[in-house]
């Protein structure tokens, strides 16, 4: 009897009861985690998180209305990993903007209910000949009433690698026009609308048209006040020295076709992240580890 990768993975977790999985028409399998304190769904392509919700409160996570979940197909929300390189690659246009772990499948090798009520899982992502960058990954994912991310990536070879990462989360917001994000006064930019002009954030960040911005050299603690959800959602990062702040506005949203009726308003995109001057250089087999942890916290 043939078992599909659906009945391997129950049988393999089926001592863990935070967690149940499907699988869509196209193959797509989801993990489906609930727990006492959160409930979140993960997307096996990627090891990207679909939602995320802890117990009464809304979603931390926005994911599109019109998200297209297909095999090698990038997911519009959620947690993106944008990995090994952030935005275009630096010499070869043929390959995916973002890199490739999004659009690839990621092994779950590890599940466990914590003693303090969170649910841990870990995914790996191997290397293999064929791929362009020498680079494997593990990336733990502990949900809560915080959502607590660690990318660990893995420099295989015998020579110094170029290394570029984001958590491209999209994150809920109650209307993004009344947003503020509050961490990012003072801080270097790259507007990548005004051909990658550089200039300094002065102020909270607000959004009123489309914006598509690397901040570099950022803090540990970003905030987003959002009086729409009566809250603010904390990003603490580790290992991150930049932030991309993306909304697409009106016109970009249309161009691009995913994200529902008027869905930008509900959406905000804080990428913890690695990129532009902030590329990190990894030493024969290094490692290096990216950390963010979201929080909710009264305004
Ligand atoms: O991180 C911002 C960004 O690079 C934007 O320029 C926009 O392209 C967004 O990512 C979404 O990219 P995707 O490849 O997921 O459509």
């Amino acid at each position: 009897m043939t078992y599909s990768k659906l009945n391997t993975l129950q049988q393999q977790f089926s001592n863990c009861s935070d967690i149940t999985f499907t699988e869509s028409d196209n193959g797509m399998i989801i993990i489906h985690i609930k727990n006492k304190q959160a409930s979140a769904s993960i997307c096996l392509q990627g090891a990207h998180i679909l939602t995320f919700q802890p117990n009464n409160q809304e979603p931390v996570i926005w994911l599109s209305e019109e998200a297209k979940l297909a095999p090698g197909k990038s997911i519009r929300g959620g947690v993106p990993i944008c990995w090994p390189w952030f935005g275009a690659h630096s010499s070869d246009s043929s390959l995916p903007t973002h890199g490739y772990a999004r659009t690839t499948d990621w092994q779950l090798i590890q599940v466990q209910s914590l003693t303090d009520g969170r649910t841990q899982l870990e995914f790996e992502f191997s290397y293999s000949p064929t791929l362009p960058l020498p680079l494997s990954a593990r990336y733990i994912v502990t949900i809560g009433t915080e959502l607590d991310l660690k990318l660990i990536s893995t420099n295989v070879s015998d020579t110094t690698i170029q290394l570029s990462n984001a958590l491209h989360t999209y994150f809920q917001v109650g209307d993004v026009r009344d947003i503020r994000i509050h961490g990012l006064d003072g801080c270097e930019y790259i507007d990548t609308l005004v051909q990658n002009t550089r200039h300094t954030q002065d102020a909270a960040v607000i959004i009123d048209q489309e914006v598509d911005r690397i901040y570099l050299n950022t803090p540990r603690v970003i905030e987003i006040r959002d009086p729409g959800l009566n809250r603010r959602l904390c990003i603490h990062s580790r290992n991150s020295h930049s932030a991309i702040v993306w909304n697409p506005w009106i016109a970009k949203s249309e161009r691009m076709g995913d994200l529902g009726k008027d869905g930008y308003l509900n959406m905000l995109c804080i990428e913890t992240a690695n990129a532009a001057d902030d590329t990190v250089t990894l030493a024969p087999k290094a490692q290096h580890q990216l950390s963010a942890i979201y929080s909710i916290a009264s305004l």
